[in-house]
């Protein structure tokens, strides 16, 4: 479709007049990109048009391409089908690439990048690899037990490597999720008494009115999210029903929803108002608990972040250091901050502090490049494992079912990788022993 077809240099863009093959027509002027297979995306011949975006440009490109034998619009993905077809893309690349142009923060993006790289393949390959080198043996083993080709001590070998790799999967699945969380978001629930400021919390960090405020207690019953960028980490924050004991059944069931989602969640901040702590004066600080409703308490555990809200309507908080102190001392709390959502007092240093804490949970799980970020990967990791186990309580004189149970692992890999293929066990078997005799 241009003239002078065969002067396009691969991989090197070419500025061309783009022509109606038939009729010789200009239809535009564009780049062309050329990449020849196998290096392409696909794996095929690829051309890329670089076309203006108006609508009459494109539909005389389309129908000009029509003329062409075998053309057809592609289907949805379907370059990324062919990649996988053949063999330029596993598939936790294809889902690392989907994730990329889901990203909406620095962190996914870095994760997703890191996994449509490569990351997660090298690994778990490496790792099926390790599986099938070990069936090979085991299986010459079976087949060949009495021949002097055999080394003495392969099984103890395999026992040994097999071992390993059980503990190197181990320590794999222990990651406490974060590859997960980060891919899906953070889960943050605020918790707390009715009328404590928690939709308006909310508010506050969505920049937005995203859920109803009153005076009334008892305000908000479902569960209300917002999705917020802290730092680079996704959150997902969820505000939830005031916690008391009521009559009104509706109520009751936004109670019963607040407490599942902060079961779920993976940071808990309870928030209390200032107000309505009964904070006698200083000297009276030993005689009384804190003001804070049973109901509210059963929540805060040591993982609980505390959030002090109204700072504004309690003046010359002076001894809040004292009063965050007995509030860690007599509820087992994490950290407590005191702010208002009504002047932003405050604010600053908890969402600083708050940076501060995911980084610590997540920053240094994210640098493992192959961090598992998907629930299906996981599966079929924790059955490899399974297999893996179950070859190493069968005893050797039933090798035969040992020989199966690794061959059950090395699936639950391919699984991952969206490769299984026997003919590769019978290659590392010929390569590496001379059984042709
Ligand atoms: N003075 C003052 N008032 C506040 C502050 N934060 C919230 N309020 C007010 O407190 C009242 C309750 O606020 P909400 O955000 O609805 O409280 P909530 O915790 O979501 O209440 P429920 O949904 O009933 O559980 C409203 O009248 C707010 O305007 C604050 O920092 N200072
Ligand atoms: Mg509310």
């Amino acid at each position: 479709m241009t003239k002078d077809a065969y002067n396009i240099k691969p991989r090197r863009a070419s500025f061309r007049r783009i022509l109606h093959p038939q009729t010789g027509h200009v239809l535009d002027r564009g780049i062309v990109l050329f990449f020849p297979g196998p290096n392409s995306f696909t794996g095929e011949d690829i051309v890329e048009l670089h076309i203006h975006g108006g609508n009459a440009v494109i539909n005389g490109i389309l129908e000009a391409l029509n003329e062409l034998p075998y053309f057809r619009i592609a289907e949805q993905g379907e370059f990324a089908r062919r990649a996988f077809d053949n063999d330029k893309l596993d598939l936790t690349e294809l889902e690392g690439l989907a994730d990329l142009l889901n990203a909406e923060t620095e962190l996914q993006r870095r994760l997703a990048l890191q996994q449509a790289e490569g990351g997660l393949r090298h690994v778990f390959d490496h790792w099926r690899e390790k599986i099938i080198h070990s069936m090979a043996i085991t299986e010459a083993v079976i087949d060949f037990g009495e021949d002097e080709n055999i080394e003495d001590g392969a099984l103890d070998e395999v026992i040994k490597n097999i071992k390993e790799l059980r503990d190197t999967i181990t320590q794999h699945l222990d990651d406490k999720h974060v590859g997960e969380i980060v891919r899906s978001g953070v889960q943050v629930a605020i918790v707390g008494p009715p009328n404590a400021g928690k939709s308006s919390l909310l508010n506050r960090l969505a920049k937005r009115e995203a859920a109803i405020v009153s005076d009334i207690p008892g305000t908000t019953r479902d569960v209300v999210e917002v999705t917020l960028n802290l730092g680079g980490f996704p959150v997902i924050l969820s505000d939830t029903a005031g916690l008391r004991e009521s009559d009104d059944r509706i109520e009751m069931e936004g109670v019963k929803r607040a407490k599942a989602r902060v079961e779920l969640s993976d940071i808990k901040i309870c928030l209390l108002s200032l107000s309505n702590l009964n904070l006698d004066s200083e000297s009276s600080e030993q005689q009384h608990n804190v003001n804070i409703d049973p109901i509210v308490r059963q929540v805060i555990d040591a993982d609980t972040y505390v959030l002090l809200n109204k700072q504004d309507m309690v003046p010359g908080t002076s001894s809040f250091l004292a009063l965050a102190d007995r509030i860690e001392r007599e509820t087992g709390a994490r950290k407590v901050w005191s702010i208002s959502c009504k002047t932003g007092q405050g604010m600053d240093v908890f969402l600083r502090d708050m940076v501060q804490i995911l980084k610590a949970r997540f920053d240094q799980s994210l640098a493992n490049p192959a961090l598992i970020t998907q629930a299906r990967h996981r599966q079929h990791l924790e059955q490899c494992l399974e297999s893996l186990e179950a070859f190493l309580d069968i005893p050797v004189q039933d090798i035969v079912l040992g020989a199966e149970e690794l061959r059950q692992a090395a699936n639950s890999l391919g699984r991952i990788t969206g490769r299984i293929d026997v003919e590769n066990v019978l290659d590392a078997l010929f390569g590496q022993f001379c059984i042709g005799k």
